[in-house]
């Protein structure tokens, strides 16, 4: 990569940087003859700087609670204070966003829910543990975080924090036979071995979380229909999956056959869960008001089948899709009530968002039938490394230090959550710890001052595909969408022609070309270089943050 070539992209998304944050006293500095290594060095210098101010501030009150409420395959498009033609209301995201900031260039780790889950709990990329997307046998297992690796609730738990989680884990589980051995079979005949005397060797519980209630996978389709309590599964399941009194749909797929449990009702799993993390919030609060507290609150909703709870059922004219995303944002609501009710609100850091792209099923029927684009307004889906793959709505709310009805630009990742709690509790990550993730607390206290946070932002799909993104630039180390196939099925009319169709990877300007369609490959091939070379360098070290956080 040649100095000047990385000076002039540099400048250029400083520029853009600069005018989009309406920054009236920002200089450009002429770095153009600057090798990397100085720039990256001033930026960490700028960076230091502003985090330990921030650090400062924050440990000199209270620590705030934290919570993290994560949906599943929400896209960008499917709230409304990130897409004004959504045909489906979300009131209570949208009054949350004007309370506190809405970040418009957001990033799930991955392009599909493990990987994306095990990076938003680790801080680090999953390609890093050669981890693409599925779980090869058993009921998802073992879990992919090892056993003395350090997790966002381990860290928060050292810092005096309870820790609390709700919800879909699919971070990976152990389930044991009678035998004691750990069963590899996939599917229901996995499930039928399951010894249910035995615990969860590697339960949440055992990865962080004080508490934990919630499911292996997915709530609604993953052959074991059965919620684990700690490390049990307190009411294991008793026959077999019957499905004829559930909704038929369009949106009905991916409701696997399995076992179930008597007191399992796939109608009634987010109402559930939102009455969970309630008791858990009511009962921290009676017994331990001066703990702060971490919860985690990962929902059902929007993974496909779409089986909304039925009193949200027919509640939006956007089918039962629709109705499911509604209910999402009502137990958003909910949750955000039960904090105030127990006065705990004005020192909460609140934040939602969702673990990747939605739904190519979704996307492709509410397209058609209600002119809802839960994609919009980029190019691709769940699974693809273009935007809609994993370009995420990501709102914060924290009365007092976040300004309402504030926006960022700034590019960040869900890996950097942990770098971000680190350093609001006063934290110190290890070395081997949070490899990619970078601390955005400046930015939520409106300390921005228009550098990015973060050196580059690395992408990764459900076939190990890899992209990076510096600025405006975004490459895919790739061809095609690195997930869907395009060329056939209910995709067919939406793929895109390849304009560069010998290209072994694509170039993508941004903020010429927001919607990923002309590939820039061989017109910029020293920006493909550069970020090529970054992308491996970043490989070969092992990480993407610097060390000693
Ligand atoms: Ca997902």
């Amino acid at each position: 990569m040649k100095p000047d070539i990385l000076g002039n992209i540099l400048i250029s998304c400083q520029l853009i940087v600069s005018k989009k944050n309406k920054m009236k006293n920002f200089s450009v500095i002429h770095i153009s003859s600057l090798p990397l290594f100085r720039y990256v060095t001033t930026i960490s210098a700028v960076a230091t700087c502003m985090i330990t101010n921030a650090k400062a501030q924050i440990t000199e009150t209270k620590k705030p609670n934290i919570v993290i409420i994560l949906a599943d395959d929400l896209g960008y498009g499917d709230v409304g204070c990130y897409n004004p033609e959504s045909k489906v209301p979300t009131p209570n995201l949208d009054r949350l966003a004007r309370q506190g900031m809405r970040f418009t260039d957001a990033h799930s780790p991955s392009t599909v829910s493990t990987p994306s889950r095990y990076s938003l709990l680790t801080g680090q990329m999953a390609f890093r543990i050669n981890y693409a997307g599925t779980f090869p046998g058993g009921m998802g297992g073992p879990c992919l975080i090892k056993e003395n690796q350090l997790t966002l609730p381990q860290m928060l738990r050292n810092q005096g924090y309870a820790t609390a989680m709700t919800g879909k884990w699919h971070v990976g589980l152990t389930f044991l036979d009678k035998e004691g051995k750990r069963i590899t079979a996939g599917g229901i005949e996995g499930v039928k071995m399951i010894d249910y005397t035995r615990a969860i060797p590697d339960a949440p519980i055992h990865r962080g979380f004080d508490r934990f209630f919630g499911t292996a996978c997915c709530p609604g389709t993953d052959f074991l229909y059965a919620f684990i309590d700690g490390d049990r599964i307190p009411v294991p399941p008793t026959g077999m999956l019957d499905k004829t009194n559930l909704p038929k749909h369009p949106y009905a797929y991916d409701n696997r056959d399995g076992m179930i449990s008597p007191d399992y009702d796939l109608e009634e799993l987010d109402m559930v869960f939102l009455k969970k993390s309630q008791e858990f919030l009511e009962d921290h609060i009676k017994k331990h008001p001066d703990k702060p507290f971490f919860l985690f609150h990962s929902t059902s909703a929007v993974h496909l089948p779409s089986f909304a709870s039925r009193q949200f059922k027919g509640t939006t004219k956007a089918g039962p899709h629709g109705d499911f995303i509604f209910e999402f944002d009502y137990v958003v609501g909910e949750l955000m009530k039960t904090l105030e009710k127990l006065g705990v609100a004005s020192n909460t850091l609140f934040i939602i968002t969702s673990d990747n792209g939605p739904e190519t099923t979704t996307v492709v029927n509410m397209r058609r039938d209600y002119g809802h684009d839960g994609a919009r307004p980029w190019r691709g889906m769940k699974r693809d490394n273009w935007e809609g793959g994993h370009r995420i709505p990501f709102i914060v709310v924290w009365p007092g230090k976040v300004a309402p009805g504030s926006t960022s630009d700034q590019t960040i990742c869900l890996t950097d959550i942990i770098a971000t709690c680190a350093d609001i509790t006063g934290a110190e990550l290890p070395d081997d710890s949070a490899e990619d993730s970078f601390s955005i607390l400046p930015v939520l206290l409106g300390k921005d001052n228009g550098q990015p946070v973060r050196p580059y932002t690395l992408h990764q799909t459900i076939s190990l595909a890899l992209g990076i993104r510096k600025g405006n630039w975004k490459y895919l180390d790739h061809k095609g969408s690195g997930g869907n196939n395009y060329s056939k099925g209910e995709l067919v009319p939406f793929a895109l022609p390849e304009m560069e169709p010998n290209a072994p990877g694509q170039l993508y300007d941004l903020d010429h070309d927001p919607g990923e369609k002309i590939n820039l490959y061989f017109k910029y091939p020293e920006v493909v270089r550069e970020l090529k070379g970054l992308l491996e360098d970043s490989r070969l070290k092992g990480r993407s943050s610097p060390n000693a956080h």
